[in-house]
Parts: structure tokens; sequence; C-alpha cells
């Protein structure tokens, strides 16, 4: 979303027309339908005309003399007949061209908002690291919202102007060319003056949509850390904050409206000056008879009729603005590209899920490397469990695996095959991931549980809960399993909530089973429930475990002791205590005890 302006950027309008192909014929209808709207809007002005030339000139008049019809009242008549048919025709053109144009609105809002979810979806877990969910919030709101208000109501004001101007121009035309050419004589201006308007306008919408995502940002984030706002008591702080950038916004849209707002009168006195001229100059050919009276209504009214529409241009044009700023930046999403692409292998089965590092060196975006060449083998069926002092790269060594990033050097093998080379789904679909902060979707206990296989019957669910030891508290919940959890739901413990997000990965039965423990504060209770569901679920499969608290390793086929980027250790727990080096130590400072001893509380 900041990198430079994709091709599309160019030309916001040209995007979307060639973004939704499938929707042309119904712009073409809806077009259509505008334009019968229009000419059944200028119409009654002519008839008017033709009303008063009825009744100045009798037989002589038009209608009297071109359709052949005898006496004035029946002229009149004829005139209010046919007026009639115009305004039925006007109000269900109307009626429809709103129907397809709002249809329409509503339809490429739809499909933009849900195409833009899916883009932000798809793109990797780096990308969303980098980018503030309020920014993207904003354009999955906001800007596709924008978009909708102008197709609502703008396209359909700029066509109709368009069209009145063309009408209005050949019933000129026709009468006399000294009178369009003063008529028209403010058009050129109001047009320039539009154009330039515009460039003006957009660096400043730009600037705008721009302030309006800062905006979102700051909510986003305050609201997500309004408990740490409280602890600290940064409130008075945090408003400002909060005003600051809602001032952004505001000083924002005032220069937008300033330069805005100067237009409308700059239009009116142009079409001051092209009414005042047909009016004295039409006004002067009647007197010399070289113009008809009832012509003469018809050129007076439709000046009116073309200018005063233009007087909306400057709003209709800023609406078009801001939604060109918007459309812009959904493109630029739109456009944003995962930076690790699919594969195409499926992993041979059946999936028994070894695992290998090798020589994998990885860092985030510019930084250092975090691994500096890590070695290390999961043989299939194996529990593993890697350890390690706090930002050691345990949790980055796990992205690795289920490919959320992918190495600087080096290669992550599952049952012998490259992760590159694997489809997501079939990477993913063998990795049962508890990760180091659980999140919980609003809903059901048993939702959440379910998520990975929402077809799962209740007793497999309850299955699943038991081996991971969560059965117990769910069961104590005032609705069991029917209890909301997640946000605006009842909050669980860090250690409920990671004992649930295991019994997730249980339930899709995953080769290999990914956990990242939350943290060492657990009680005594929750690490003794962690090793026994452990024990259960590793049995059948292969594990790597990221432990803080050792001792609910300690049974590990292997055990891999991270420090500074490599493998400084490995081997079971006995051998690593017994070799005195960084576990060790680690063991000891854990269980307040001197080195020796396989001692256990
Ligand atoms: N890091 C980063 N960007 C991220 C995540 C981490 O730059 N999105 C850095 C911070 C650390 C290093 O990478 O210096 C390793 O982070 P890990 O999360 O991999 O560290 P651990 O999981 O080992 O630490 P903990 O025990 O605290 O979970
Ligand atoms: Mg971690």
């Amino acid at each position: 979303m900041t990198s430079a302006p994709p091709p599309s950027a160019r030309s916001p309008l040209g995007a979307l027309w060639r973004h939704h192909r499938r929707y042309r014929r119904r712009v073409v209808a809806a077009i259509a339908c505008t334009s019968v709207n229009t000419a059944m809007d200028v119409a009654p002005e002519i008839l008017l005309g033709a009303a008063v030339d009825v009744v100045v000139r009798g037989d002589d008049s038009f209608v009297g003399s071109t359709l052949g019809v005898d006496g004035r009242f029946a002229q009149l008549v004829v005139i209010a007949a046919l007026n009639a048919l115009v305004w039925i025709l006007e109000s269900l053109s109307d009626y429809v061209a709103s129907l397809l144009w709002r249809g329409l609105a509503q339809t490429v809002e739809h499909d933009l908002r849900v195409e833009a979810y899916s883009t932000v979806q798809r793109l990797d877990v780096a990308w969303h690291e980098r980018t503030s969910t309020g920014k993207v919030l904003s354009v999955l709101s906001d800007d596709v919202n924008q978009l909708e208000r102008f197709l609502d109501v703008g396209a359909r004001t700029i066509l109709h102007t368009a069209w009145t101007v063309v009408l209005v121009g050949a019933v000129f035309a026709v009468t006399s060319w000294q009178l369009t050419l003063l008529a028209f004589l403010p058009v050129p201006v109001i047009v320039l003056g539009s154009i330039r308007f515009q460039r003006r306008l957009e660096p400043l919408y730009a600037a705008v949509r721009e302030t309006a995502g800062e905006v979102s940002a700051t909510l986003a984030t305050n609201l997500g850390g309004l408990t740490t706002i409280k602890a600290f008591t940064a409130e008075e702080r945090e408003t400002a904050r909060v005003e600051r950038v809602s001032d952004d916004y505001r000083v924002a849209n005032r220069r937008a409206i300033a330069s805005s707002s100067a237009f409308v009168p700059l239009i009116r006195m142009a079409i001051l000056a092209g009414f005042t001229s047909t009016l004295l100059l039409g006004g002067w050919f009647v007197f010399e008879g070289r113009l008809e009276v009832g012509l003469y209504s018809v050129l007076v009214f439709l000046t009116q009729r073309l200018l005063w529409p233009l007087t909306d241009l400057g709003q209709t044009l800023d609406l078009y603005q801001r939604a060109m700023a918007s459309t812009r930046r959904i493109f630029a999403l739109l456009d944003e590209e995962p930076h690790g692409v699919d594969g195409t292998r499926r992993l041979p089965a059946p999936v028994r899920g070894g695992l290998e590092l090798r020589g994998v060196r990885f860092g985030y975006d510019d930084g250092p490397d975090v691994l500096r060449g890590v070695d290390l083998v999961v043989p299939a069926g194996e529990t593993h469990a890697v350890v390690g002092s706090t930002g050691a790269g345990k949790s980055s060594l796990l992205r690795l695996v289920l490919r959320f990033s992918d190495p600087r050097a080096g290669q992550v093998l599952l049952d012998g095959v490259d992760v590159r080379d694997l489809t997501w789904e079939s990477l993913r679909g063998a990795i049962g991931y508890v990760s180091q902060d659980v999140f919980l979707f609003h809903g059901t206990v048993r939702d959440n549980l379910a998520y990975g296989r929402p077809e799962a019957s209740d007793a497999e669910v309850e299955q699943a809960a038991r081996l991971a030891e969560a059965h117990g508290f769910i069961s104590a919940l005032p609705e069991g399993y029917a209890t909301v959890v997640g946000e605006r739901g009842l909050t669980l413990s860090g250690g409920q909530r990671q004992r649930i997000a295991l019994a997730r990965a249980i339930l899709r039965d995953p080769a290999l089973l990914v956990l990242d423990e939350a943290t060492s504060a657990v009680d005594n209770e929750t690490e003794a429930a962690i090793q026994r569901s452990l024990a259960v679920v590793t049995a059948s499969r292969t594990a790597l475990v990221v432990a803080h608290r050792l001792s609910t390793v300690r049974d590990a086929h292997r055990i891999w002791v991270l420090s500074e980027g490599r493998v400084a250790e490995s081997g079971t727990h006995d051998e690593l205590v017994a070799a005195g080096g960084i576990y060790a130590q680690l063991w000891a400072v854990q269980t307040g005890s001197a080195v020796a001893g396989p001692a256990h509380r």
C-alpha cells in the first residue's frame, strides 16, 4: 500500500471499467435509461414554448401548421397530452435508471469489498505485520463506501449534465447560431475550470484518504491496547494522539473543501453571463422579427436547463475526486502480491510429518539474521523440543515450518519435500499448529474447537478436548461447550486458551504437531495437564514443541537448544543435563536445584 503506484492507479475509472467487465451490459442499460430520462427532462421546456407559440400565433403555430391540428384549444390539448406522455416517460425512466445505478453501485461495492478482503487474506504474514489493521480496514470499509456513493448518484449526475448540454445544444443550433454561440459561451469556461479544479483537488483528496487511514489505524491500535493504556494511565496522552490524527484529517478535508467551494461561485458568474446574453440578444431578435416568441421562450427556458445543472458540477466532481482517490487505494490493495508463491506438489501419502531444517538462515525484512544456519532433524513419529532464551528465534523457526516466511538460505523439508514446493493445502493441512498467542474467534467453545474441521461430531470434539486436558474446565463453564468466547465473549486464561488451541489442532489429526508453548508462567496443575496431554497426543504422530517450561519436554526424544541463532546443543534431557551446558544451566534455574539429578517437583 505504500509502494510506487501500480499501473491501475493512473486511471482509476478505466481500471474499474476493465475490472468489472461482466457488468458492462448493465452499465450500458443504465446509461441508456439516463439518456432517455434526460431527453424527457428537456422536452417539457420545448412543449412550453410550443404552447406560447399557439397562444401567440394560433393556426400559424408550429403545432397548427406542421401537425395540422385545427383550433387553438385542440392544439393546446395535443400539447398537454404530449406533455403528460413526456412526464410519464420521465418518471418511468427515472425509476428504472435509479434502480440500475443503485443496483450497480451496491453490486460493485460488494464485489470489491469481498475481493479486497480475499486479497488481504491471501497476502503473506510478513505483509500483515508491516501493515496496520486500521489502514486495511479503512480501505475495506471507507474507501469502498466512498466509491459506492459516487456510483449511486455521481455517475448519473455527470451523465445527465453531459446529455443536457448536447440536447440543448442541438435545439439551439437549429434555431440560431448567434444565440448558440452566446448561450454556450460559458461552457468552455466551466469545463476548463472544472479540469483545473480537478487537478488541484486530486492531491488534496489523496491526502484526505491517507489521513482517514491514519485515523482508523490509530483507533484500531488504541482499542486493541486499551488495557495497556489504562494500566499506564495514558488516557490523556492517547486522547491527544487521536485528537491529533483526527485534526489532521479535518485539516486535509478543509483544504479540499476550500478549493472545491471556490469553484461554484466561479461557475455561477459564467452562467450569469450566458443567461443574460440569451435573454437580451434573443429578445432583441424577437423585436426585429427574426425570432418567434415561442422559440424565444424555449431558448430562455433551455438556457436555464443548460446552465443550472452545471453549478452542481462542482459538487459532483468533488464526489468523483473523492471516489477516485478511494478507487486508487482499493486497486493498490488489489495489486498487492503475496511474497511466497504457492507450490504445486503434494506430500506423498501417507503423510508422516518427518521434518528437516538444512542450513537455515532467516531474518525479518531488512533486519539481521535471527537464525544463522540451523540444522535440525525430527524423524517421523518422534517428539522433539526446541528450547532457548527469549528472543532466541524459537517462534521464528516454527514460522518457517508453516511457511509464514521463507528462509534467506537453506531448506525446510517435510517428509523430504521442500516446503516451498508444496501447495498451502498440502503443507498446512499436514500440520497442527498451536501458536504462542492463541487467537479465539468470537463464537462458542465448540465453534472454536471445530474450526479446522467444522463437520466434526460432538463426540469427536469432546474427545479432542479430553486429550488436550480441556474438557474439565470447559464443562465447568456456564454453558459448557456452548459458552461464547473470544471478542465480546467470556475471557479465558492464557493456559485455558492454549489448551483449547491444542484441542483444535488435535481434532484435525495432523501428521505433524507444532506447538509454541505460551509461557513458562503456568501453575503446577496446568503444567501437569500439559505434560499428560502431550504424552498422549504425541504418541501417534511427529511433534515439534517449543517449550519454556523444560519439565514439559523432559521425555522428548531429543531437545534442541537454540542460542544466538544456532543450535548450540542437542540430545535427550539426561544427556544435556549431564553435559553441563546451556540446557543444564536453564534446568538448574527452573528447578531451583543443582545441576545434578532428574529433580522433579
Ligand atoms: N522478530 C522480528 N520480527 C518479528 C518477530 C520477531 O524482528 N515479527 C525478532 C525478535 C527477536 C527475534 O526475531 O529478536 C526472534 O524472535 P522469536 O519470536 O523467534 O523468539 P522466541 O520465540 O525464541 O522468543 P520467546 O521465547 O520470547 O517466544
Ligand atoms: Mg516465541
